[in-house]
């Protein structure tokens, strides 16, 4: 909220599940208005029916953030809607298998992690930010991973679009200055969310298999993270969040208890 009593605006990207949601279910009951997007129209409109419970005006479309046609209608929409977006939570991503380089015969995965976790990112951005220039105030959360810090095999594309969120992040950020805008990357490690379940390609058993024994954060604990960075005072720009389980270490180690 601002001196002048106006609600903050918050753009979520990727708001119909895991962080995405959870980040759009807190921002509503911490005093944001919310524009939310994602393909899936049904579950962000159920998103959307829980947030306005909290007294949250929203605004909810389908956005496909590969999409160049889709992004830049979801933005025009959502200025027209709210007149502003004073943030833009950068969060829709995908992992697609854990094939190794030489092994990959499906160059369509590759296409799709750089399409929506780079190109996606970036597009989103370029959208957004100059609304922000004009209202002269912005504050772009990136969702990067520790996959952005720490590659592993199989995970090489997957990495390499996180390795590239930091990479944007840095740039922007130095972009902007001089601008009142802010820019954050939040890294998080292991969070169980559909992120497996979709990087399986629905194979719920090898989705389990990536958090058993161990307890890996929740799309809750990174929604807080991202609701502590964008409610510091202006002056305050926290740069890079790395945040993993207690549980995982840096280095692809994991301790997992056996039953
Ligand atoms: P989920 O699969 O639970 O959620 C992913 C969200 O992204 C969904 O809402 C999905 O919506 C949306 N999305 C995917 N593709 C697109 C697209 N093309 N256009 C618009 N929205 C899209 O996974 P998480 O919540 O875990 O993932 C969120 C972010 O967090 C990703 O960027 C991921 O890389 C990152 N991350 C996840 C970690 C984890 O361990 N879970 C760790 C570190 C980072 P829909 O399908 O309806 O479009
Ligand atoms: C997701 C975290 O470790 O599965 O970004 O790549 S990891």
């Amino acid at each position: 909220m601002t001196a002048d009593g106006n609600k903050k605006v918050a753009m979520v990207t990727g708001a119909s599940n895991g962080i995405g949601m959870e980040t759009a279910l807190l921002l509503s009951e911490n005093g944001f208005d919310l524009i939310l997007g994602a393909r899936r129209l049904e579950r962000l409109q159920n998103v959307a029916q829980t947030a306005s419970k909290n007294g949250a005006r929203i605004w909810a479309s389908t956005l496909d953030v590969r999409d160049k046609q889709s992004a830049t209608t979801f933005v025009k929409e959502a200025i027209a809607n709210f007149g502003k977006i004073d943030i833009l939570v950068n969060n829709a991503g995908l992992a697609r298998g854990m094939t190794k380089i030489a092994e990959q015969d499906n160059e369509d995965e590759w296409q799709d992690m750089i399409d929506t976790n780079l190109m996606g990112l970036l597009r989103m951005t370029r959208l957004v930010i100059p609304h922000m220039i004009q209202n002269q105030y912005g504050h772009v959360v990136n969702i990067g991973s520790t996959a952005g810090h720490d590659a592993y095999a199989g995970g090489s594309v997957y990495c390499a679009t996180k390795f590239g969120v930091r990479a944007i992040t840095a740039a922007l950020r130095q972009e902007v200055l001089g601008h009142p805008i802010r820019v954050t990357s939040v890294d998080p490690g292991m969070v169980e969310t559909d992120f497996s379940r979709v990087r399986f390609y629905g194979d719920n058993q090898a989705a389990d298999n990536v958090y058993a024994g161990m307890t890996p954060l929740t799309a809750q604990d990174i929604a807080d993270i991202i609701l502590f960075a964008v409610t510091r005072k202006p002056h305050v720009d926290l740069d890079t969040i790395v945040v993993r389980p207690t549980d995982q270490a840096p280095g692809g180690l994991v301790s997992r208890k056996k039953d």
